[in-house]
């Protein structure tokens, strides 16, 4: 039931939607990342606001923009959706500072423990606090003192901080939807200190995993030592002296419900069929990412040809299918990597292919869902092989669809949902392409029966630990008051 002291206020880097212009002029199109696909159908359920960028420069040419349209666009938008979106116009310059820069170009790599990639310019860090200056005072205007605010991810790890430094007072809860590293890492960060202080300004921070918690608790420790911590479990309280926050595990998750429910219905049903029939009934080993360094897309080519050349009994057998999302294409690195990876499937085509059979097939674009859907059920292995990764859906979107329960889990063992599902998965080392390799293999000759015990499993544990289960777990800990009386999630 929807009241007023239970409305959620979400605050994200970007709103849920993207705008885009074709023919037809703008158009207000949902996003394809984690964060959305995790909290639109909860907002959905309870109604509130969101606030973010809605993508679009506010310093861009008014002719080029989608201008006094966008209004209506966005209202035609929380009709649908069920709750109202609120956006933070950004210039051209912040976007290129706080997002490309602050965001993208130092937390991004740092906090996924790949530091040579990081370039720390001071500019950065002055533009992402403006910025998120600039979001708090929207939170403080479109904000009651009765609403929850959440706070989703690494662009806007200083929201409470300036709450409070304009006199703001909000229940304020923040979730880190990528890993936070260990302190030998942290520590690098120029403006570790003040990036820690900030985070112990929230009510509650939350992170996937408990070693993410426990990486953070050691950083801020060795930051601030004054900080001490109380309780064991998934969430703890630390003292700061004068104040108190809670940390605690908040592993996110799909809606399995409507993941099985729509990979059973007969147009998905007829699409698997048909991209069976097309390969001629080969095992399927599927592969879905974003196109983003961190997923491991390189490693994962190289460890199929690693697979092709160690074992030619799997020749003209299997298919790799890679579908990578366009990401950041704006971005000299998203855009080498591109061109890496296609020179990689294509080395490997060369390598193998014969007449009736091409060994992977690569598709570079944003895929309907249905169709992705139609993917996952097809596919006998899914293989999900992040260098590091906060969760990753994708690894419990393909078990939710795997509805005949045959189906291989082969999982990155950096991979946050490995925590989770780390005793019925295939786990590997994304860096080891042998290793994988070999687990391919076998997860390829496994008996049916094995592989139905073994996904039964997976399936159980996402059904039960589902988004909904997060969102009440995370606002339980949050608001501090039982919304729905349900179990923790099993971290
Ligand atoms: C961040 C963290 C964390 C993919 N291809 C298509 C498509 N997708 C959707 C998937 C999935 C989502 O994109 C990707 O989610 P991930 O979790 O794998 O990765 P990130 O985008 O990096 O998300 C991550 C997540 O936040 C949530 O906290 O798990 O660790 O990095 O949902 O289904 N969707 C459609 N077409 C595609 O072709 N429609």
């Amino acid at each position: 039931m929807k009241s007023a002291s239970q409305r959620l206020v979400v605050v994200s880097n970007r709103l849920p939607v993207a705008l885009v212009k074709d023919e037809n002029g703008w158009q207000v199109k949902q996003g394809s990342g984690g964060l959305v696909t995790a909290m639109a159908p909860v907002l959905k359920n309870r109604g509130g606001v969101w606030i973010g960028w809605s993508g679009a420069p506010a310093d861009a040419d008014p002719a080029d923009g989608p201008d006094a349209d966008m209004d209506r666009l966005f209202d035609d938008f929380t009709d649908e959706a069920g709750y109202e979106l609120c956006t933070v116009p950004l210039t051209q310059a912040e976007v290129d500072g706080y997002y490309f820069g602050f965001s993208n170009e130092i937390i991004w790599p740092l906090f996924h423990d790949l530091q040579s990639r990081c370039r720390f310019h001071p500019r950065y860090w002055r533009s992402y606090l403006d910025v998120n200056f600039k979001f708090a005072e929207a939170v403080a205007r479109r904000s009651t003192p009765d609403d929850y605010i959440w706070i989703q991810d690494y662009h806007l790890m200083h929201q409470a901080f300036f709450l409070k430094s304009m006199g703001v007072r909000r229940n304020t809860g923040f979730f880190l939807h990528i890993p936070f590293p260990p302190p030998d890492i942290f520590m690098k960060l120029p403006w570790r200190a003040k990036l820690i202080q900030a985070l112990t300004e929230f009510d509650l921070v939350g992170f996937q995993t408990v070693q993410d918690r426990r990486n953070f608790v050691s950083s801020l420790h060795r930051l601030m030592p004054e900080a001490k911590v109380e309780g064991r479990g998934a969430v703890v309280t630390v003292n700061m002296g004068n104040r108190s926050f809670r940390a605690g595990a908040f592993p996110i998750s799909i809606d399995f419900a409507q993941f099985s429910k729509m990979a059973a219905q007969p147009d998905v049903l007829q699409k698997a069929a048909e991209l069976k029939e097309a390969l001629r009934h080969r095992q399927i080993i599927l592969g879905v990412d974003r196109l983003d360094y961190t997923k491991g897309i390189p490693e994962r080519i190289r460890s199929i040809q690693t697979l092709l050349r160690r074992y030619p009994d799997l020749h003209g057998k299997v298919n790799f299918i890679q579908i990578a999302v366009p990401s950041r294409e704006e971005v000299d690195e998203y855009k080498e990597l591109r061109t890496e990876i296609e020179q990689l499937v294509g080395r490997v085509n060369g390598e193998f292919s014969i007449p009736g059979w091409v060994p992977v097939h690569y598709h570079y674009r944003n895929l309907p869902h249905d169709e992705l859907v139609g993917y996952y059920a097809a596919a006998d292995v899914g293989l999900v092989t992040p260098l590091r990764d906060g969760m990753n859906l994708v690894a419990k979107e393909y078990c939710a669809c795997n509805n005949k329960g045959d189906g291989v889990l082969v999982l990155s063992e950096f991979a946050g949902a490995a925590a989770q599902l780390q005793r019925h998965a295939y786990l590997v080392n994304p860096y080891d392409m042998e290793g994988i390799a070999k687990a391919l293999h076998r997860a390829l000759h496994w008996e049916p029966e094995e592989r139905k015990i073994h996904m039964a499993k997976l399936r159980e544990q996402i059904r039960r630990n589902n988004i909904f289960r997060w969102v009440d777990s995370f606002l339980r800990a949050g608001i501090a008051k039982s919304l729905v009386d349900f179990p923790e999630m099993e971290t």
